[in-house]
């Protein structure tokens, strides 16, 4: 139905009329998108079923990539990329009198993650149909996915998100694969042949449904499967009306909201609720296609790989223990030998806020048997470490599994698997030296690291379609399936031609982002001046506050003189702060009241704007990376894990304004001094203050002017707010001693913004970065990283 433009207008104008029985004419956008996703389905359901065969028939070992996260963003014009038939959909609607950048704008933003752990793992499934790798993801369909962020006076307000209202066009519910999951009750323990068995009684059960949606590799036949499960009430239920009631709420809360808030027991009983949830349906289901195609569970670990994607899905670790034992009745050791082959895991963070831990006293009730697996796992544990450091009652203390009281997250996953990985150098480094020595000392072979990628297709090729048509043209199109061919371009750094047209497409792309910004900000910006970008999480160490200070002290220079060699710039932001994150929202307060002030005052000959884009969400970003000339990263060196943000910008030819922190070092290192901008202390200065202290932020405070008058604007209404609307920001820089050096770095980062501003006049050198940014960025293809899990990890091959 898509082999050329006239059949596809044939099948489509048949199938619309038949769907929704009204002319064409009186058709609707949102008509056009329904019809347009279910063709596709359709069109790969055989590559699907295929795949699936494939998979049933093949003798290869398979990875699941179990993730509380999967941010998606919009399918429609990725799938028909990667099919090889967007041309002949855009320009057969065109034929028709359709737009198809209208049709895709009906779709919402599968938004079912956070940020950046959730975006990964889109990515890596994207990586692993178009290598053709035999691996599937395993999620939660939440009814409401992140929130949805409104501005209002400055502040932001979350309503809930509905992308499951107009239905879900990807997804195939399959009810009769359903799995029963179970919650709080007892264990009864009973000997039977002389073997100790276990049953679960009195559970309230909850039945997960799979809705798969299929994931459709680049340029190939392979349709791997991301599997979402939806909880649902069993239908084994005989209670009064009330009981029903509330069993059918709490039921469907469980795929009811990503990450409710757990600042109480109610809500973090939801949340282990969730984890177990997508473990226990994940692995039940695994296990029985495992059974339907090898007899030997004993043999599991050799075709079967289980990757948990940070702590949340850990009780994969002692789920599978269970089934083997419980249902599939081996020994202890046995089934640990299966499991810790099986199971591998990725650290995403070393905030200790992240390192899930879990009270006893909640946990028992609600997965008793879990929870007696997992106090066995920790008294082996605390035994073999007592064979290896007899008497050091505090090392083991700090490695236990369960200790005052709590169950740690991450020890389980560092005890019950066979790899751990951090996701840059310098974040497995600061894991096996730092936050995980320990562990680092006792288990040496788990560790390994893999630097995080994106997928080229979505960051480049979708989203900035014609400087991937440069490319091809200059280089030729193999850089689409080999990436790391973007090097080739290297050659063109002083070609003229091709730097002028690198610099028309990227102000192409800048005057459809200021379109964005005129639409929903009301703001005119110049899309000749500096377009200079921090979109990202809002967190305190992200520093969104050091880029807004150094904005605030730029206006100061500004009204001083408003004639000082500057050349204009656009701050752009982009940010959600975490719902119950009260500092994280005066951030944003204070960003939009700044580019309130700013944007308003005429003096400044509209050397400086500022903008805030509400609801930063994957749709938005496609419009963000290709416009922007500077990509902010500028977290407090050895914070931030990897980051991924900044490889999309580099992919489209920013430039990167950074500490020495997760990724930027290796980016640093491909691209050398002059291609970026690196400003602050590097992580081994971090640390250290960390540890040895003597950092005092007033000091700071008095003896740098600048500082000194944007930090008392804080305080004095200079941003026309009351005078205690800051005082948490105000109170974070002087009172808790500025824990994140904003402060001591302010110098360092205004001085490379000067840089920048020198940089950016001479305009062919800057080209010249450019081009190498994006020539080196293959690198940091999802591509790259996915074939060294897939090989030093996973150990799993191409379907055959
Ligand atoms: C993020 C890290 O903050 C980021 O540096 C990294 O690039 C990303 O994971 C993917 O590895 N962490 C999270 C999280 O998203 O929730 O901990």
């Amino acid at each position: 139905m898509f082999s050329n433009k006239e059949r596809f207008k044939r099948y489509f104008l048949q199938r619309l009329e038949m769907t929704y029985g009204k002319t064409f004419e009186d058709t609707t956008s949102s008509d056009h998108f329904q019809t347009l996703g279910h063709m596709i389905r359709e069109y790969v359901s055989s590559n699907w079923i295929q795949t699936n065969e494939q998979s049933r028939k093949s003798s290869g070992k398979e990875v699941y990539y179990l993730s509380i996260e999967f941010l998606l963003g919009r399918l429609l014009h990725n799938n028909l990329i990667n099919l090889g038939i967007d041309q002949v959909v855009i320009d057969g609607l065109a034929d028709l009198g359709i737009d198809f950048f209208e049709v895709e704008e009906i779709e919402h933003d599968a938004g079912l993650g956070n940020g950046g752990l959730g975006r990964l793992a889109a990515c890596f499934l994207d990586s692993l149909a178009t290598l053709n790798l035999p691996g599937h993801g395993c999620g939660i369909r939440y009814k409401h996915g992140l929130f949805e962020q409104r501005i209002v006076d400055g502040y932001q307000i979350e309503l809930p998100e509905q992308w499951l209202k107009q239905g879900q066009v990807w997804e195939v519910r399959k009810e009769d694969l359903a799995v029963d999951i179970y919650f709080w009750g007892n264990i009864d323990m009973y000997k039977k042949d002389g073997k100790l068995q276990f049953r679960h009684l009195n559970a309230e059960t909850v039945t997960a449904v799979p809705h798969d949606v299929p994931v459709i590799g680049y340029h190939t036949t392979t349709v791997n499967t991301l599997r979402l499960w939806n909880a649902e009430p069993s239908s084994l239920i005989a209670k009064d009306v009330k009981d029903i009631m509330r069993y059918k709420r709490e039921t469907e809360s469980i795929s009811g909201f990503l990450y409710p808030d757990d600042s109480n027991d109610e809500g973090k009983i939801l949340r282990l609720k969730q984890q177990y949830f997508l473990v226990s349906a994940s692995l039940q289901s695994i296990v029985r296609n495992y059974k339907q195609q090898h007899k030997n569970i004993s043999e599991m670990h050799h075709y079967i790989s289980i990757h948990v994607n940070d702590t949340h899905p850990v009780l994969a670790i002692p789920e599978l223990m269970r089934i083997l034992m419980d249902n599939e009745g081996l020994g202890w050791d046995e089934a640990w030998n299966i499991t810790t082959k099986t199971i591998s895991y990725t650290n995403h963070t070393t905030l200790s806020e992240a390192l899930e831990q879990w009270p006893i006293y909640i946990f028992q009730p609600l997965l008793p048997r879990i929870y007696m697996i997992i106090d066995e796992i920790n008294e082996r544990f605390c035994k073999n470490l007592w064979d290896k450091y007899p008497g050091d009652f505090s090392k083991i203390e700090k490695m236990a599994i369960i200790a005052g009281g709590m169950i740690k997250m991450a020890h389980l996953a560092l005890v019950g698997s066979h790899s751990v990985n951090g996701v840059a150098e310098i974040h497995t480094e600061i894991l096996k030296k730092r936050e995980m020595a320990n562990f680092y000392a006792f288990y040496p072979e788990k560790f390994n690291n893999k630097t995080n990628g994106i997928t080229h297709r979505r960051w480049l090729i979708k989203s900035n379609p014609k400087l991937a048509n440069l490319i091809s043209q200059t280089i030729g199109d193999k850089w689409m399936d080999e990436p790391s061919d973007l090097r080739e371009l290297l050659a063109y750094q002083e070609d003229v031609n091709f730097k002028e047209n690198l610099a028309a497409i990227k102000q192409s792309n800048k005057e459809i982002l200021a379109k964005i910004i005129k639409d929903k900000n009301g703001i005119l910006v110049d899309p000749s001046s500096i377009f200079d970008v921090q979109v990202k999480r809002l967190h305190a160490y992200k520093r969104q506050l050091l880029n807004i200070l150094h904005i605030m002290s730029l206006y100061n220079k500004l009204r001083e003189d408003p004639s000082i060699d500057m050349e204009p710039r656009t701050f752009i932001f982009g940010a959600k702060a975490s719902p119950g994150y009260y500092y994280a929202k005066k951030i944003i307060k204070l960003i939009n009241s700044v580019a309130q002030k700013v944007n308003n005052d005429k003096r400044i000959q509209n050397k400086l704007k500022v903008v805030f884009l509400e609801n930063y969400r994957v749709s938005l970003a496609e419009h963000i990376f290709p416009a922007a000339d500077i990509s902010e990263q500028i977290s407090t060196a050895s914070k931030e894990a990897s980051g991924t943000g900044n490889m999309k910008f580099m992919m489209n030819g920013a430039l990167t304004v950074g500490t020495l922190d997760g990724a930027n070092i290796e980016m640093h290192d491909l691209v050398g001094d002059d291609n970026i901008f690196i400003f602050g202390m590097n992580p081994n200065q971090v640390l250290e203050l960390y540890q040895n202290g003597g950092y005092s932020s007033r000091e700071y405070y008095y003896h740098d002017d600048r500082i000194h008058e944007v930090v008392n604007q804080l305080k004095d209404g200079f941003y026309d707010h009351p005078s205690n609307e800051f005082d948490p920001i105000f109170d974070s820089l002087l009172i808790e001693n500025d824990q994140f050096f904003v402060l001591k770095d302010f110098h360092s980062y205004a001085k490379v913004h000067e840089e920048v501003n020198q940089a950016f006049k001479n305009k062919q050198n800057w080209l010249q970065k450019s081009i190498v940014n994006i020539a080196m960025s293959g690198h940091f293809s999802s591509d790259r990283t996915i074939k060294q899990y897939a090989d030093e990890i996973w150990n799993i091959k191409p379907y055959s």
